[in-house]
């Protein structure tokens, strides 16, 4: 190697190396080629004159000690990390803001509910459960759905999921449910899944598990986008009025969106093609003006209804069907703008299910009292330090006063020489004191009882719920949760433990038993598992359970990809366009090459994606319009053909030119059933569109899938 190879000036970028370098005002810009830059200074704001090369004796000399800014831009790197969330560590956020259809006052004094209108700045983050923070998007998984009201009587924490029940009774369980669902700890695999002997060896040896075993192999865990999904408190919680009378409440967000899912095999193809789908349709969405929405809906009962419910309402493993308490839409959430800094906000935020407002309280569920511990521990831990709270996204957007102290990175520090209470200084001298009147006042629930470790008897009833869930599903959806379960058992290796799930599952639905041993290859059906409590009853099917009776109306802000070639007819191409536009949905074109193509009318259009790394999975519906000589091309093209194999395997509504015959005989696809569109002009495309508001053409389903 040459001295001139290793010479500070041959490694200088252009831009500074051609740049007209000139101190601004103050030292703090300077000029470059693209206009006035801040000069680059070390975290004493001391200038820096060159970020290209360490200091050393000669050009070929050792370093020296003495280069403060390398140490410590160095040791600023070396400390980037902070531990990773233990559960839910994967997740993406977006701020908005929250405003009630009506006043609440009737029910609750809690400041945010008590003007119509009025908004409230929210944070919510989305999350998987099991994965680390590298895991993909679509892994089979419940979603977090935690909510951070900044209300002007300080930050509630409304921290759900989107499922609305929950695996454990009693918190002192969950270290071991998430120990059994993460990688096993002397593999370290597998990643983001619950298909392994551990989680469904844990599963199957906690019947309580049941119910959202059922919701867990339900379409539910691997949803098309955040956007289409439902949120859950979960817990039953209290409101308290300004008489203070309080009611029971199950908190709601349904999306405007409407529901939907995709299908397992999506998901499996998903995660390799875009593992950031999710995070990515959240970003897009917003940024592009298409903020999303969802309802806030309340389940309000009293005591009288809890105690003639078959189930404690104290049970998060059960729920309260909402044909037997309507949900109450009483408000909206919008998300209408992504973060600055993923760091700053989505990683350092920190939810706390005891962050709560007067106006609204906990209930005795064992559930929640255990989270209210650990939420603020784990906080401590990630964050490192007890002043988390300073940092902009959790910091209240109120005035903060107290007598706490310093600690790890003290931001706040308050002034003068007061910093206990009861104290004799006096008015503003004194500091701040409680009020009666605003301050939060916790229920005066009565309790007495002796100290046990022990269940409520109505916690032991584990297969009636999951047994509603299942029959409120369509015949697809129920194919699905057989399927989702044939999946994931048949990863499990001890046999024992795929036995003992079937075992289970008899007590909930014999067809669906049978299905999964069928689907197995089981062998001898295990007898029934013995329930702790006589199942209550055959409950009524909830339509409401079902993601298909609650899907969209539309195919609003839905996405549908086109795949084209040179030559493609642009008249056609404008027409879905056009239709796609006023159907609020988007158009992604997907080409032989990214650069784009030249339509019939000599038009050049930039693609989107290349055909091979925009596949199929990526859109809710396909259209195939190539040229004849577009269509013999893709027909030699492996990923073209995969990308209509897929379509027509998701039961994806496939509208197409007359060429794209060529693509789909050599692809395989030579019975075309009713899902296939054909497309000349407008009026085609308008039909296609209108087609495609039904997501799936399901029908195709039974026929692609013979085991
Ligand atoms: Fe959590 N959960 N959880 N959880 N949870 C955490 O807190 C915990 C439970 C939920 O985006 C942790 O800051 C216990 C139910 C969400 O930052 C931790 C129990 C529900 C998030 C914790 C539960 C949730 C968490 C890990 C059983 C739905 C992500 C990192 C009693 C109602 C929040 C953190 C975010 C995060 C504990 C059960 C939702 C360890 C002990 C039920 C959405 O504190």
């Amino acid at each position: 190697m040459s001295n001139d190879t290793l010479r500070g000036d041959a490694l200088q970028p252009a831009t500074i190396a051609d740049a007209e370098i000139h101190r601004g005002a103050g030292g703090e810009t300077h000029q470059l080629a693209g206009g006035e830059v801040p000069v680059l200074t070390t975290q004493q704001g001391i200038p820096v004159a060159d970020d290209q090369n360490t200091l050393r004796v000669g050009p070929r000399g050792p370093a020296l000690l003495e280069d403060f800014h390398f140490r410590e831009k160095m040791f600023h790197f070396d400390h980037e990390r902070i531990p990773e969330r233990v559960v839910h560590a994967r997740g993406v956020g977006a701020h908005g803001f929250f405003e009630p259809y009506e006043s609440l006052a009737e029910l609750t004094h809690a400041d945010l509910f008590q003007r119509k209108g009025e908004r409230t700045p929210v944070f919510l983050r989305f999350s998987t459960v099991a994965g680390n923070k590298g895991s993909p998007d679509l892994a089979r998984d419940v979603r977090g759905f935690a909510v951070k009201f900044y209300t002007q009587e300080g930050n509630w924490d409304l921290v759900g999921n989107n499922i609305p029940v929950f695996f454990i009774q009693d918190a002192i369980k969950f270290p071991d449910l998430i120990h059994a669902a993460k990688q096993e700890p002397d593999r370290g695999f597998p990643q983001a899944q619950t298909a392994h002997d551990n989680f469904w060896d844990f599963i199957s040896l906690s019947p309580e598990a049941m119910h959202m075993a059922l919701w867990i192999m339900s379409d539910r865990t691997i949803p098309r986008s955040l956007r289409f999904m439902e949120g859950f408190g979960v817990h039953t919680f209290r409101l308290v009025n300004a008489e203070g009378r309080a009611s029971f409440v199950k908190f709601h967000w349904k999306p405007k969106l409407g529901l939907q899912s995709v299908v397992w095999n999506e998901a499996v193809k998903l995660n390799g093609a875009d593992p950031d789908f999710h995070r990515r349709d959240l970003w897009d969405a917003i940024q592009s003006g298409d903020f999303p929405e969802w309802e806030l809906g309340l389940q309000v009962f009293d005591e009288d209804f809890a105690e003639k419910f078959p189930f404690d309402v104290l049970d998060a493993t059960k729920i309260i069907p909402e044909e037997l308490v309507p949900v109450r839409i009483v408000g909206r959430m919008v998300l209408d703008r992504m973060v600055d800094n993923f760091f700053a906000e989505t990683e350092q935020v920190a939810f706390c299910t005891q962050n709560i407002v007067p106006g609204i309280d906990f209930t005795n569920d064992p559930l929640l009292q255990g989270r209210n511990f650990s939420y603020l521990d784990t906080q401590l831990k990630r964050l490192g330090g007890p002043n988390f709270t300073h940092i902009p996204i959790n910091a209240p957007k109120v005035p903060v006063r107290n007598f706490q102290q310093d600690g790890h990175m003290a931001m706040r520090n308050p002034k003068g020489r007061v910093n206990y209470e009861p104290n004799s200084w006096g008015g503003a001298a004194g500091g701040p004191r409680e009020s009666r009147e605003r301050g939060f006042r916790t229920h005066p629930a009565q309790e007495s009882g002796a100290k046990l470790r022990i269940r409520p008897e109505l916690f032991a009833d584990h297969y009636s719920q999951a047994r509603q869930f299942y029959v409120s599903q369509t015949p697809v959806e129920r194919t699905h949760i057989k399927d989702a379960f044939v999946f994931e058992l048949s990863k499990v290796e001890t046999l024992s433990i795929r036995a003992r799930m079937v075992s289970h599952l008899r007590n909930v639905d014999e067809a669906l038993a049978w299905g999964v041993a069928e689907g197995l290859g089981l062998g001898d059906m295990p007898p029934a598992a013995e329930p702790a409590r006589p199942v209550v009853a055959d409950l009524p099917p909830s339509p409401a359970l079902s993601i298909l009776r609650n899907g969209p109306k539309d195919f609003k802000g839905r996405k549908l990809g086109v795949l084209v070639t040179d030559g493609t007819d642009a008249a056609l191409l404008q027409a879905l366009q056009a239709a796609a536009e006023a159907e609020g949905a988007l158009v992604e074109l997907v080409a032989p090459r990214v650069g784009g193509v030249t339509l019939s009318d000599g038009t050049t259009v930039p693609a989107k994606q290349k055909v091979n790394g925009g596949p199929s999975v990526l859109y809710d519906a396909v259209a195939v319009i190539p040229s004849e000589a577009g269509a013999a091309l893709l027909a030699r093209e492996a990923t073209a053909k995969d990308f209509v194999n897929d379509a027509y395997a998701h039961a994806k509504f496939i509208g197409h030119a007359p060429a794209a015959q060529a693509l789909f005989r050599k692809a395989g696809l030579d019975e075309p059933d009713a899902g296939f569109l054909p497309l000349g002009g407008a009026a085609d495309a308008k039909a296609f569109l209108a087609a495609c508001r039904q997501l799936r053409f399901w029908e195709r389903e039974a026929q692609v899938h013979a085991v």
